[in-house]
């Protein structure tokens, strides 16, 4: 059975004589929040693999023993798990791409605030409504249903944040950066949950229109399979 597909580019090119390049290599998985790294890597556009796993498979659960995407391995055999810290670390090893977001102290506070609010405030509410069974031990379709009706209230909350910072901004930190990146997968995932969609949301509708008409972010979609 095959559990993952590659789609390699330039590896051959890779490998530039006297230098220390390294190729990444990204494990994501289809509708995860993996597709934050793989937009970074391919607006960044240095030669990387991605490489498609299943949640519970050997190939994650050897490069990630908690089994979750995205990682990203690089040649030398270390590992980065976090899709935040992933994407800081792409930043910061590709400076000439600037999707870093600013070189002060300021500037990287905010990409920190940003980042930690993706983590903690917006990919977290989306927990109870993916995995209900995971914050109830009532089995029953009500309680279940409880929690998912309790998940879009906290999606919600944290979508009318980015709303309103989004206001008379194109992109999170003003410019675009890898924090857009990671907001991407969360955006898509509200338009699919929530019962209004990003009705409720123009600004981060507009961002999520101006990423997804990228050409990087749609050879990433199409090579994940992802709609
Ligand atoms: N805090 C981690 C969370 C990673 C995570 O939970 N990824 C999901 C996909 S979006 C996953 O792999 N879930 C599998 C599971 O929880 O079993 C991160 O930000 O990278």
């Amino acid at each position: 059975m095959q559990l993952y597909d590659r789609s390699c580019r330039f590896r051959l090119q890779c490998r530039v004589i006297g230098t220390q390049e390294t190729m990444p290599t990204l494990f994501y998985a289809v509708g995860a929040c993996s597709l934050a790294p793989h937009v970074a890597l391919e607006w960044i556009g240095a030669p990387y693999e991605a490489v498609r796993v299943q949640y519970g498979s050997e190939e994650l659960l050897a490069v990630n023993p908690a089994g979750a995407v995205p990682v990203l391995r690089e040649d030398d055999g270390w590992t980065l798990s976090q899709a935040g810290a992933i994407l800081d670390y792409l930043a910061l090893k590709h400076p000439e791409a600037r999707l870093g977001g600013g070189d002060g102290l300021r500037d990287k506070a905010e990409a920190h605030r940003w980042s930690a609010f993706l983590t903690s405030d917006v990919h977290a509410s989306f927990w109870p409504i993916f995995m209900p069974f995971r914050y109830t031990t009532d089995s029953s379709q009500t309680a279940r249903q409880a929690v998912v009706a309790a998940g879009h209230k906290l999606v919600e909350k944290q979508f009318d944040v980015l709303n309103r910072h989004l206001d008379g901004r194109e992109y999170i930190l003003g410019d675009r950066s890898v924090i857009d990146a990671y907001s991407f997968p969360m955006i898509r995932w509200a338009v699919r949950v929530l019962p209004d969609g990003l009705t409720k949301y123009p600004h981060v509708q507009a961002l999520h229109d101006r990423i997804a008409a990228d050409p990087a972010v749609q050879r990433v979609l199409a090579r994940e399979g992802s709609k």
